[in-house]
């Protein structure tokens, strides 16, 4: 079956070599530049494809700029490209209907292609949000979008580009997301292209460098996409491939940090000790984290001990509310008790600082349910905590609960902020949930001993600066 043309180019056979891969400005009045990993592989797969390849990373670019979408725009402008890929999180959407508006109306022809969690997570429904893309993908995009612009060459139909989502016969179609098994066969990362050494520096005073070793998660939380990104079956990279990546990284680009970012790799408890095992054993020395919640129910002493020993500093626990009947709303699959005493354990039996992550405004909690969650923050061993509001993404079961209950009607994700500038999805008010936004920080961050903890984690000026300008924000819900 024929696709209709794209809304950039006309129909037929085109030329697509110059690829521009494009990092979105964050959304958010405190954001913090990554490298993006997603765009450094599907960078390998074009240029293996025969591409000319660049990645622009508008967040890096515009970093605290004043005005930065504006400029980030510009910036788009400037460049040349035969199709340009928008990696999407949700909360990007406004900034990529502008951009794309924007290419439009400078009569750019350049095929607009859209992939990561927020296409991922809607499907064939994207372009209801994003109306101007031309072609969106669903999953990993390291087989589908080469094969997606050979097709464009070729004047071919798309029938079979795995994960593609596309316009045809007046309707929209979804192409089932590939899950490649082989993770080694995807890499190396284009580190080159995404330029590691330029990015800044974290709370703790490194840069991050994100680093995977498996794909997917077998959870099914309410609120959350992961599963519909990365899939629900957990793959990894065999850790030798690993170890050799943090060797590139460190002889290439000097980097000596790096941040494992993969939504659950405790859960598999060999792959996790065998990593864990082969880069004590490499002597690489580096300094690391956990960036996504980690699920505290998959942790245990030994093993975080074993980290600790590799270089393991800082791991984000994923706690999410101090109520066991919010976590069951949830479908956490969470036990309170658990929770508490393997957290206690960890940071009794080792040096890795945790920081909690919470949500406040959950669909059904109530206002004593959400200060269960503050009080349970202040009684947990935690270094830091993070309170997110609750905001509905698109395409996850909450979601789809909310619309069913008619409680989306005029929602605007753009309107929303996980930081705190959300509106109230639960039984109290939208003050309510920014004032127990507010209590929480204050509650849980001005305690003698969290104060003393700050304090000592400062080690410049800038992080200095850095944990300010997040505080003011928070209080003053800037987002
Ligand atoms: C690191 C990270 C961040 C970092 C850095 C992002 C970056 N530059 O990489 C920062 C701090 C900026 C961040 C912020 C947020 N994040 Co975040 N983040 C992640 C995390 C942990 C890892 C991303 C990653 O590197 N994955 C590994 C790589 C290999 O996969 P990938 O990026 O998904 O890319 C593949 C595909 O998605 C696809 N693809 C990606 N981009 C493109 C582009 C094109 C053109 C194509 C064709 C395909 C394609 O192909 C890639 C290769 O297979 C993920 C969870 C996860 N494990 O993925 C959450 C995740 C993406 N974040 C999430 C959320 C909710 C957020 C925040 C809203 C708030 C929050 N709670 O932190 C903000 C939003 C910021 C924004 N700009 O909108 C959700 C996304 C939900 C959604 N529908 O948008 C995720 C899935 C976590 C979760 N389980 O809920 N995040
Ligand atoms: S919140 Fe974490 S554990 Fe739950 S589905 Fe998402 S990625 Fe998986």
């Amino acid at each position: 079956m024929e696709s209709t043309p794209a809304a950039g180019r006309g129909p037929g056979p085109s030329t697509v070599r110059r690829v521009l891969l494009v990092s979105p400005p964050g959304p958010f009045a405190y954001s913090s530049a990554h490298p993006h990993l997603g765009l450094g592989y599907l960078s390998t797969a074009l240029k293996r494809a025969g591409h000319d390849v660049r990645v622009l990373d508008l967040d890096l670019e515009t970093y605290r700029k004043s005005r930065p979408q504006g400029r980030a725009l510009q910036l788009l402008l400037q460049q040349e490209f035969d199709a340009v890929g928008f990696t999407v999180m949700t909360p990007d959407f406004p900034f990529i209907n502008k951009a794309v508006a924007a290419l439009r109306d400078a009569r750019r022809t350049a095929v607009a292609i859209v992939g990561g969690a927020g296409p991922s997570c809607l499907g064939a429904r994207i372009f209801e949000y994003l109306p101007q893309v031309d072609y969106a993908f669903v999953g990993e995009a390291e087989t589908g979008l080469p094969a997606l612009l050979a097709r464009l060459e070729q004047g071919a139909p798309c029938d079979d580009v795995p994960g593609l989502v596309w316009r045809a016969d007046g309707g929209v179609r979804a192409n089932p997301a590939a899950f490649i098994d082989d993770l080694d066969s995807l890499g190396p990362v284009d580190w080159p292209a995404l330029q590691p050494q330029r990015y800044p520096i974290d709370y703790f005073g490194f840069p991050t460098i994100p680093v995977t070793v498996t794909r997917g998660c077998p959870f099914s939380c309410n609120y959350c996409g992961g599963a519909l990104t990365g899939g629900r079956r957990m793959r990894s990279r065999s850790p030798a491939a690993v170890i050799d990546e943090l060797a590139f990284l460190r002889r290439t680009f000097g980097v000596a940090s790096f941040s494992v970012v993969d939504d659950n790799l405790t859960v598999n408890k060999a792959v996790a000790r065998e990593f864990g095992e082969k880069l004590l054993a490499s002597g690489l020395n580096f300094k690391w984290r956990f960036y996504a919640g980690l699920r505290v129910e998959t942790l245990d002493l030994p093993l975080m001990q074993l980290y600790e020993k590799a270089g393991c500093y800082f791991a984000n626990v994923a706690i999410e509310s101090g109520s066991q009947r919010v976590l069951d709303l949830m479908n956490r699959k969470s036990n309170l008790e658990r929770l508490t005493t393997i957290l206690r354990e960890v940071a009794a039996g080792t040096n890795i600082k945790l920081m909690g992550y919470f949500i406040l405004g959950y669909p059904g909690e109530t206002v004593a349910e959400a200060r269960e969650s503050i009080a349970f923050a202040r009684s947990l061993p935690l270094h830091l905590a993070s309170f997110f509001s609750f905001v509905p993404i698109p395409g996850t079961a909450a979601f789809r609960q909310l619309q069913d209950e008619g409680r989306l009607e005029n929602y605007d994700i753009g309107r929303n902020s996980f930081y705190g500038r959300s509106e109230s999805f639960t039984g109290y008010s939208t003050p309510t949930l920014h004032r127990l936004h507010r209590q929480a920080y204050l509650r849980f961050y001005l305690r003698p001993r969290v104060v003393y903890s700050l304090i000592r984690d400062l080690s410049s000026l800038a992080q200095f600066r850095r944990l300010a300008a997040r505080a003011v924000s928070v209080l003053l819900r800037r987002g």
